[in-house]
């Protein structure tokens, strides 16, 4: 049996590489029963989304995952059956050399919904003795799929349903309850944050904006005139009521996700998240050069919004690009709250559709045993 999983995880820049590393080592270990053993370059980083991490420790336990740091001089023993490399960080030699030619390697890949995604999911390159397997996440039957826990959606539903649920949450955060509209926001600071709270501080319609701390709040700080801010503070423009969070646990921001009328959010796994809340939200992809990012932009708006009616696609596609350009307009951001209606019921017939496939991490196993099968049969 291929039970002993190592991931590898090098923190390149902000929250998504362990995020998403976090989530798949918790989900392999809890609904698929494997010994987990995740290696992190950057336990510093890696504590804000484990907050129960020792950094001070080179092995420790928790939630039943096996955390070791992974530094230079790290001694490995290379006894695991199954080894993800997450985002192509490259394996270590020293780990390597101690790969057997059967020990399943699994590059996971960074998400797209790029078309060529399809035919590249599952090919692989030999590397000596060593066979590296490419694994991509997607939106379709034919790729690796999408990370989802089996009991997100219901948890979000029930939550979305509940109002006393809904308060209790608020609570917990310190936040007051009110009728007014919802909104999370979660973006990069390159994003035009100020044309956005201006264009929701003149909307039609008063507003609760919440904005987990990052690094954007600088520059909500300096739209309210403020030199910081800090979470715990509320701040208020015509329409627009700001309310600062502390940075959320993972299971935290999913609630928040799910109480949220509107959800902004960014890179892979806050949009994935976006997706299972069912909830119309704006997606910003990681900056890339050659505006690579806008083609993954493009290429998500037509899977995703292409079948939603004229003008609820129009309004999303305006949003979107108006949100990666320079500019969110007060007529654009109007917009498309006016058909948040349509749009909050076509955004949940998408999000049913994703979650009829199989999740990532199902996949994943899947895909393990397959190519053990394979190469158990290549030796016969
Ligand atoms: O932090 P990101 O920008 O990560 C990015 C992307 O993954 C990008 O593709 C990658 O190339 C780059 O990292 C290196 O955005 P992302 O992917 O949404 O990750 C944020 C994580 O933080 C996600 O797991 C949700 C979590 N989170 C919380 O746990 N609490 C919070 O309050 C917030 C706002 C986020």
């Amino acid at each position: 049996m291929n039970k002993r999983w190592d991931i590898f995880c090098k923190i390149v820049d902000n929250f998504g590489d362990i995020g998403v590393c976090w989530r798949l080592a918790r989900q392999l270990q809890a609904e698929h029963g494997l010994q987990v053993r995740l290696w992190i370059d950057d336990l510093i980083v890696a504590k804000q989304l484990i907050p129960t991490l020792d950094i001070s420790l080179p092995r420790q336990v928790t939630q039943n995952i096996s955390i070791d740091h992974w530094h230079a001089d790290t001694v490995f023993s290379g006894d695991a059956d199954v080894v993800i490399e997450a985002f192509s960080c490259g394996l270590p030699a020293a780990y390597l050399s101690k790969m057997r030619p059967n020990t399943v390697w699994i590059n996971l890949e960074y998400l797209s919904a790029e078309t060529w995604v399809d035919s590249f999911h599952a090919g692989n390159s030999k590397q000596g003795d060593l066979t590296r397997h490419f694994f991509f996440p997607g939106f379709t039957p034919a790729t690796g799929g999408l990370l989802r826990e089996h009991d997100i959606i219901t948890n979000n539903q029930q939550l979305a349903s509940r109002k006393p649920l809904q308060h209790q949450f608020l609570n917990q955060l310190n936040l007051e309850h009110s009728d007014r509209l919802k909104i999370s926001l979660f973006c990069y600071p390159h994003a035009p944050v100020h044309a956005l709270l201006n264009a929701m501080a003149s909307a039609n319609q008063p507003i609760d904006c919440y904005v987990p701390a990052s690094s954007i709040l600088p520059i909500i700080a300096g739209f309210f005139g403020k030199d910081s801010i800090v979470a715990g503070e509320v701040l208020r423009h015509q329409n627009l009521n700001l309310y600062v969070l502390p940075f959320l646990s993972q299971a935290d921001y999913d609630k928040l996700l799910a109480i949220c009328d509107v959800n902004f959010v960014r890179g892979e796994d806050s949009w994935i998240r976006a997706i299972w809340a069912g909830k119309p939200f704006i997606w910003q992809p990681y900056l890339q050069s050659e505006e690579t990012h806008i083609t993954k932009l493009k290429a998500f708006l037509a899977l995703f919004y292409d079948s939603f009616d004229n003008t609820s696609r129009q309004s999303s596609y305006d949003v979107h690009l108006a949100w990666v350009g320079n500019d969110i307009s007060t007529e654009i951001w109007q917009h498309y709250l006016n058909n948040l209606a349509p749009l909050k019921a076509l955004t949940l017939q998408q999000s049913n559709t994703l979650v009829a496939q199989a999740d990532l991490a199902t996949k994943l196993v899947i895909f393990s045993e397959k190519i053990i099968k394979n190469i158990v049969k290549n030796k016969v």
